[in-house]
């Protein structure tokens, strides 16, 4: 819970599609497909069709029709196939176990090509954890799994090593029988704003000190997440740097096949 899945979903996309904030957010599963002509997001109920242009986060939380899909443009290093991304709620909220049986049950069907495990970097080796990654483990082919430790721009210079977190991240897995775990240290929130403004999406003031914020820590040599993946054929413009430092890059160059 809270741990940055609902940031990642839309620092995948570069669009704010899922409703995010400090307490157990994402209720139900929700499912976005890629559609390259879609300008607007649109929402697939089985009847009808909607388009939304503005509060699309706030709008979709609120939206109950289990048949919903959500379509949208996506931009994230291509490949030859169109993503669809489902976000799922978390699995350690006390006030709602309902939430704990949705992702059981979507993580049970095996329809997926990956699984991305989103660890909150400040509270790493939980016991929450622990007892979830004991069930993916037995319910999920290990070849799918990708581990990301999230939030790492919260760490502290003198305190954290982003090198030492994921060494033990990695050990961790290794001890629960997970072989070669593939471990990405990643701040899904600077990754979804350096999208919005490569865009040309608007931002608001206190996104906007952020995100300079972010520009400047990310281009910091101890900071710089590049080095945590190999993306030797990976052509990025150069304005599109940001995306390598802060993770999301090296994560999607896994995706699309051309990780390490
Ligand atoms: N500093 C920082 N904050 C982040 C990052 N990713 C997410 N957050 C913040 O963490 C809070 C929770 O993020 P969500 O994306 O809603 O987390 P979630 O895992 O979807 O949570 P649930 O849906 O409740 O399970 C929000 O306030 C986000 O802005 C990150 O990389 N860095
Ligand atoms: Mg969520």
């Amino acid at each position: 819970m809270s741990a940055g899945k609902s940031t990642l979903i839309n620092a995948l996309i570069g669009r704010k599609i899922m409703a995010t904030k400090n307490e157990s957010c994402t209720a139900r599963t929700y499912e976005i497909i890629e559609d390259a002509k879609a300008k607007d997001v649109i929402c697939d109920f089985l009847d009808k069709r909607l388009a939304l242009k503005k509060d699309i986060a706030t709008i979709l939380h609120n939206e109950n029709n289990p048949n919903l899909k959500i379509l949208s443009n996506m931009y994230h290093l291509r490949d030859n196939s169109l993503w669809e991304l489902i976000d799922t709620p978390g699995i350690n909220s006390s006030v709602d176990p309902e939430h704990k049986r949705i992702t059981h049950e979507m993580i049970q069907t095996n329809d997926f090509d990956f699984l991305l495990y989103v660890m909150n970097g400040n509270h790493l080796g939980s016991n929450d954890d622990l007892e979830h990654l004991e069930f993916v483990r037995d319910h999920v082919d290990h070849s799918k799994m990708i581990f990301i430790i999230n939030k790492v721009d919260q760490f502290r210079k003198e305190q954290d090593s982003i090198e030492t977190s994921v060494h033990k991240v990695v050990e961790q897995l290794k001890d629960l029988k997970f072989k070669d775990p593939k471990v990405f240290p990643l701040s899904a929130y600077a990754a979804y704003l350096f999208k919005i403004e490569l865009l040309g999406q608007a931002i608001d003031e206190d996104e906007e000190d952020e995100l300079s914020l972010y520009k400047r820590k990310f281009n910091r040599k101890e900071w710089d997440l590049s080095r945590f993946g190999n993306l030797p054929q990976l052509r990025l413009i150069e304005k599109e740097n940001v995306l390598r430092q802060c993770g999301i890059a090296n994560l999607e160059a896994e995706l699309v096949g051309e990780g390490a």
